[in-house]
């Protein structure tokens, strides 16, 4: 049977090394695609799910946000890998219940990869973990949201309890939450946007007056240049690659930004025909390798230049190259801007970037050539100190060129989660706008909380400093995927109440509070008949686009709970128990939402989203439409900008280097082929040739030489930041790997401990995940507690739950 979950985590010594592959997906992707999902699911339900993904009466794909072709044009397999991957892992067949928690403690789990604890299956029963407990044990609904609403009552302000969103979340499921919290009483809505693309929104909303991208998968198709900064499609979206071949076909060129030559941007087998399996087309004409958290230079580079040769050209009297009467029509700041970037500093533009100046200038004239330009990135670009101003030089670049809101060209941010744009729509978000609030305080006839909330990282603190009591989550896995995983770690154990709601065992719910539940839930897959009725959510991708997802499966058990559900049962609840005994929170505005009626018919959702989101009217009648609705975007629809100065606004930033000091490196931590952020789906980053083992730390064979390592030695990595002590992460074996001098690389979240809690990104807050100052030091352990999935072994206390902290300890190097 298929359903046998591993008993131990794997524990071997090896790494595998293979070659970096030039092409992604090919028939491969189809095998491992194929024998993942059976090992999960079985052959007849494999069958079943794979070809429900991503139709028109099926479900949306729970992996990227990347956009569906339009209706008529979608593969009878629109599926990749990897969204395979993550639908095997919800649709599996292995099942944890109590009887799982009975045999191991928390702090056992706590000890676990969440390799492993994924790997367990799916959850079944609700469970509670009693204050001084170290064991989760059954909980009856009822008694779970009549506990959560006690604890929530028993607060001395609502702004002591935290809400944090994971973007899989529908907009069902999200606009209901966040108006349960904010009857509640608080704007404390933290979510995985404010790790993620944070910085593109702000940047987008300051500049353009909309914080989303502007372009349509017809837009990448046929654009004249595709430009791919900082993000790693293969791996991460890789159905986009199908947008690129054909874009490629129609004579677009591709130029890839990225310190990694990774497979996805070099060549593409696409699986879905038969010549592209034998053949496959390559993908990148030009390739910068460019250094981590060089990209402001280069895009203001490429800004200099394209304004010298329309100068040079129109003296000469040519046409020029920047188109002037868009920058006149709909653009303020551009005088500011061309005279900030006229004297460049090309010794910086150098520096920061790596590159020689004949691949910045071919860059600049691809853009130059292209009659229509499309930009992607992703966190390569958003996770860094200047993320919001470099996002801002690619908005620069683009308006130069009139390269907004017509065919073929715009600003493409590609999305992570598969909704985390649609529950931003829907609200959560700490800083919701004001005419949001008004028109929620309308609907439900309450006054909505004014004072922004904590975002992820504030939400930290104020959990670290006692500021916060409640931690409760809609998904996701925050302890493993926040920042500074020591202090997150703290902080969590320190609340009173954590309360998971989630489909797959995590780290978040083995490290949590003094009282903890875990509530799970239907995951997208599965058939939702709560209220009795065949119920459909609604999502929205990386291009706006809205449409309706229906799951198909038999749920994991019978005791799950829609996500809607559990929001409506805990409004009720929350509203009942402080009827009885006032405590903290607005009861009367709980008391008056209709919470039966929302749970009974979703349709009810859609009608209120309607009157409340913007430009959202008819939303439950358009999203019944076949392939759903479009979002309007004014940039997009109409070159219209609703900034304050009703123009697209240019903007001018200092170019700053992240200075680092000698015999340190900067560290990125990504992505590796073979996981969905922390849930991971095995130990094979196959086309960077990485398998076995993730404790791996990517490195120049210069680097390595001048560091005096040598390739497949165990270090220890130490992180250092403003004056405070170095954090650590020990154990990774260094990988000789083409990543630009001065720049290593390490997977998420293994390498979360090194990632300060106050490096963020200037008017983000987003956490630097992609820029770290470390070093490198042989290994203290000797390399002896190098375990091949990245967990630490014999170090007597690994199961105590303490053993992941081993690598925190401060450590002197010798
Ligand atoms: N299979 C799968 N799909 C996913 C996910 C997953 O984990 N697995 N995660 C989802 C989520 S939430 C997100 S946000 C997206 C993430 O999608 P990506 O952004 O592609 O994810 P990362 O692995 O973080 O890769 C970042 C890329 O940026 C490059 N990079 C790092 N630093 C720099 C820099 O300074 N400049 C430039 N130009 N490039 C740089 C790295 O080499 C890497 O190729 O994918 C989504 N889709
Ligand atoms: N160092 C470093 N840190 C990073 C990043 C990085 O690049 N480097 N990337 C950041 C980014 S881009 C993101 S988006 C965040 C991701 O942070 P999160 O979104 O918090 O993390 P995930 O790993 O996606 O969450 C996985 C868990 O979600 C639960 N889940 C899955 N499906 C469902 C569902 O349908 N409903 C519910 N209720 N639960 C479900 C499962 O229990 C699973 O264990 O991490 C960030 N952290
Ligand atoms: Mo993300």
């Amino acid at each position: 049977m298929a359903t046998d979950a591993p008993v131990q985590d794997i524990d071997g010594l090896e790494i595998e090394r293979g070659h970096i592959h030039s092409k992604a997906a090919g028939a491969t992707a189809v095998a491992v695609a194929l024998s993942r999902s059976v090992e999960q699911m079985g052959v007849v339900r494999t069958a079943r799910t794979l070809a429900r993904l991503n139709q028109v009466d099926g479900f949306d794909c729970t992996s990227c946000a990347w956009p569906d072709p339009a209706t008529g044009e979608r593969h009878l397999a629109e599926f990749c890998e990897n969204g395979a991957k993550a639908v095997a892992e919800e649709a599996t067949l292995r099942r944890i219940g109590p009887e799982f928690f009975a045999r191991h403690s928390i702090s056992e789990l706590a000890g676990r990869t969440d390799y492993w604890l994924g790997q367990q299956g799916r959850l079944t029963h609700p469970v509670v973990k009693r204050a001084g407990s170290d064991h989760y044990e059954a909980i009856s609904w009822d008694d779970a949201f009549a506990l959560v609403a006690d604890r929530l009552a028993g607060l001395g302000s609502p702004d002591e309890a935290v809400f944090y969103t994971s973007g899989r979340t529908s907009n069902e499921a999200a606009f209901l939450y966040q108006t349960m919290i904010r009857a509640y009483g608080t704007n404390n809505l933290p979510d995985c946007s404010n790790m993620c693309h944070e910085s593109t929104s702000v940047a987008l909303a300051e500049t353009i007056g909309i914080g989303k991208g502007s372009v349509s998968l017809k837009d990448v198709q046929e654009a004249g240049l595709v430009v791919i900064a900082g993000q790693n499609p293969g791996t991460n979206h890789p159905r986009m690659l199908s947008a690129l071949e054909i874009a490629k076909k129609n004579g677009a060129k591709i130029l890839a930004v990225n310190p990694l030559p990774e497979t996805g941007l070099m060549g593409f087998k696409n699986p879905q025909h038969v010549g592209g399996v034998v053949k496959g087309v390559d993908l990148a004409d030009e390739y910068l390798p460019i250094r981590i958290g060089g990209d402001m230079a280069l895009w203001q580079a490429v800004g200099h230049l394209l304004l010298r040769w329309d100068s040079e050209s129109r003296a000469a009297g040519g046409p020029g190259v920047v188109d002037h009467d868009f920058l006149a029509q709909h653009t303020v700041g551009f005088e500011s801007y061309a005279e900030g970037v006229r004297d460049l500093d090309w010794d910086l533009v150098d520096r920061a970037t790596g590159l020689s100046r004949e691949q910045v200038v071919r860059a600049a004239e691809m853009f130059r050539d292209s009659p229509a330009t499309v930009v992607c990135w992703a966190m390569g670009v958003t996770q860094h100190r200047h993320a919001v101003a470099t996002i801002k030089e690619i908005v620069n670049v683009c308006m130069l060129k009139g390269d907004i809101g017509r065919p073929g060209a715009g600003l493409c941010p590609v999305r992570g989660h598969s909704n985390v744009q649609g529950d931003r729509t829907m609200g959560i978000w700490e800083k919701v706008p004001d005419h949001f609030l008004d028109a929620l305080g309308e609907e439900f006839g309450f006054e909505p909380p004014r004072k922004h909330g904590h975002d992820t990282v504030d939400s930290i603190r104020a959990l670290r400093d006692g500021e916060a009591h409640v931690f409760f989550a809609m998904g996701g896995n925050f302890v493993a995927a926040a920042p500074d995983t020591d202090v997150v770690e703290a902080a969590m154990r320190k609340a009173r109440l954590t309360v998971q709601v989630s489909t797959k065992l995590n780290h978040s719910h083995a490290v949590c509070g003094e009282e903890a539940l875990i509530l799970p839930v239907l995951g997208r897959t599965e058939r939702d008949l709560t209220g009795g009725r065949e119920q459909a959510i609604t999502v929205e991708d990386s291009m706006s686009a809205v449409h309706a997802s229906r799951g198909r499966l038999a749920p994991a058990s019978p005791h799950l709970r829609s996500e809607v559900d559990v929001v409506c049962s805990l409004g009720e609840a929350l509203a009942a128990r402080l009827a009885d005994r006032p405590g903290a929170g607005n009861g009367a505005a709980l008391a008056g939402i209709d919470w039966a009626g929302f749970r009974s018919d979703y349709t009810n959702v859609r009608r209120s989203i309607a009157r409340v989101v913007p430009s959202a009217a008819a939303y439950a009648e358009k999203v019944e439409r076949p392939g759903g609705f479009v979002l309007p975007h004014p940039p997009r629809d109409s070159r219209t900008f609703p900034t304050k100065e009703g123009k697209a606004v240019m903007t001018t930033s200092p170019l700053d280097l992240l200075e680092v000091p000698e015999g340190k490196l900067l560290l990125q931590t990504l992505r590796s082929h073979d996981q969905f952020n922390t849930t991971i789906y095995g130990l094979d980053d196959r086309y960077r040739g990485i398998k076995l083992a993730r404790r791996v730390v990517m490195m120049n064979e210069a680097d390595i030489a001048a560091h005096g390592l040598v390739d497949g030695q165990v270090v220890d990595i130490a992180s250092h930041w403003e004056g405070e002590d170095d954090r650590w992460a020990r154990d990774f074996r260094v990988v000789a790997y083409p990543t630009p001098v001065g720049c290593v690389a390490s997977y998420y979240p293994e390498s979360n401990p090194l990632v300060p809690l106050s490096s963020t990104a200037e008017g983000s807050n987003s956490p630097t995940s992609k820029s770290v100052v470390v070093s490198l030091h042989p290994a203290r352990s000797g390399g002896r507690h190098q375990g091949t999935d990245g967990e630490m072994r014999d170090t007597g206390d690994s199961m105590d739950g303490h053993a992941r902290r081993d690598d925190v300890q401060p450590h002197v190097p010798s």
